[in-house]
């Protein structure tokens, strides 16, 4: 029996009612398989945090979360709160402090989900989009002087290391490898962004020669918009920086039907530090506390959680239970055009979860 620790970190807004839901899943999945346990540890950070103490998780939180085996998030957001203090302070503090230079982000249309573009089927659109995540435009340096005057100036400096460059084109090259189409699309805006942007291009070169069987090509970031919305087929893996993934994938997501559904993993491909699972949505203030948050990007996140612990059969299991479930309209959330709960689609997956272990073992 192997038991894995998680911390679960709800967070805000409908991160605090889609996270208890994905650990739901989880139980599922200890319950109905035998080899598989998960110590689970919640910790309340977020806005509630905040107006408590004054800072959205302890100043020792890393250590807290530093022996365990993954993280299942939510959302940092709150409405009475400025966001840049939210991210910076909670998702941003573990990301960088843990160093998960990988946000990795699998976009398909899931089976029975409603996708906005005409002519395009689930088989025209099956994208894992790899986000640079610990510098470029995020990287937090910058500043803001004669605030208020008239000759107001203010900087937030993008820096891009050849290390850090490097090591995520090589993760996304890796990863393309990994995929049945061996295909990656680079993207930068080097056109207009002459320095760091330039090098990536000549990093992404070097990068590609020590993978000769991996088809890759270059696209600026504007024209990609489009490319992701003409010709979707002709997209595989995608590989971009902080900020350019960040817009890249929401975009995906709302392609593949809802942000309510798209997963992501922010990882440690070294796996020094934890790794931590969460849906791309944020805190939605318009929806929560209402029950009506689709829950499947977390539940997708899972997925990503137990693959990147080696649990494969488990995700594979998990994933067939959520196409299941979206599959049928009737357990389609209002995001998607349905009237089901939160609860419904809790439920029905966890039920399916269980079912099939059943199946297996008879
Ligand atoms: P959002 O993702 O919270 O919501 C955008 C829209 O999508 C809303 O209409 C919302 O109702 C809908 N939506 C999102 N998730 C849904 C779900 N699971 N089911 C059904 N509908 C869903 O983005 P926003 O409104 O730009 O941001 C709100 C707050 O969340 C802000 O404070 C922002 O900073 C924060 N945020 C946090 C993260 C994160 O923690 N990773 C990501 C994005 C936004
Ligand atoms: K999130
Ligand atoms: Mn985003």
């Amino acid at each position: 029996m192997k038991t894995y620790r998680i911390a679960t970190i709800p967070g805000d807004g409908i991160g605090k009612e889609v996270v208890p839901a994905g650990r739901e899943v989880l139980e599922a999945v200890a319950a109905s398989s035998s080899g598989i346990a998960f110590d689970f540890e919640d910790f309340g950070w977020g806005g509630d945090w905040f107006r408590a103490h004054g800072e959205m998780m302890p100043a020792n939180g890393l250590e807290a979360l530093k022996g365990k085996d993954a993280i299942l998030f939510g959302s940092a957001g709150d409405p009475h709160i400025p966001d840049h203090i939210t991210l910076w302070g909670l998702r941003l503090k573990i990301c960088q402090g843990f160093d998960q230079y990988a946000n990795v982000r699998p976009t398909r249309i899931l089976r029975g989900i409603d996708a906005p573009l005409k002519r395009c089927g689930p088989d025209d659109l099956n994208w894992v989009i790899v986000r640079e995540n610990s510098e470029g435009e995020y990287s937090g340096v910058g500043g803001r002087v004669h605030q208020g005057h008239p000759i107001e100036a203010a900087t937030d400096v993008s820096i891009m290391t050849r290390v850090g460059v490097e090591r995520i084109l090589r993760y996304a090259f890796q990863l393309a490898q990994s995929r049945p189409r061996k295909q990656l699309t680079v993207v930068t805006k080097s056109n207009a962004q002459r320095h760091a942007m330039v090098m990536w291009d000549e990093i992404a070169a070097e990068v590609a020669a020590g993978f000769p069987d991996v088809k890759w090509d270059k696209e600026l970031v504007d024209a990609m918009t489009a490319r992701m919305v003409n010709k979707p087929a002709t997209l595989d893996t995608i590989v971009a920086t902080n900020l350019h993934a960040d817009i890249l994938s929401d975009l995906a997501a709302a392609l593949a039907g809802s942000l309510g559904i798209a997963p992501t993993g922010n990882i440690d491909p070294e796996r020094r530090y934890p790794s931590m699972f969460e849906p791309i949505h944020g805190s939605a203030f318009d929806i929560m506390g209402q029950g009506l948050a689709n829950p499947v990007g977390t539940f997708w996140s899972v997925v990503m959680l137990l693959e990147h612990l080696g649990e494969h059969a488990a995700a594979q299991r998990v994933m067939a239970a959520i196409e299941q479930v979206t599959a049928d309209p009737g357990l389609h959330t209002r995001d998607l055009g349905g009237r089901a709960t939160t609860a419904q689609v809790t439920q029905a997956v966890c039920a399916l979860v269980a079912g099939s272990a059943k199946r297996k073992a008879a």
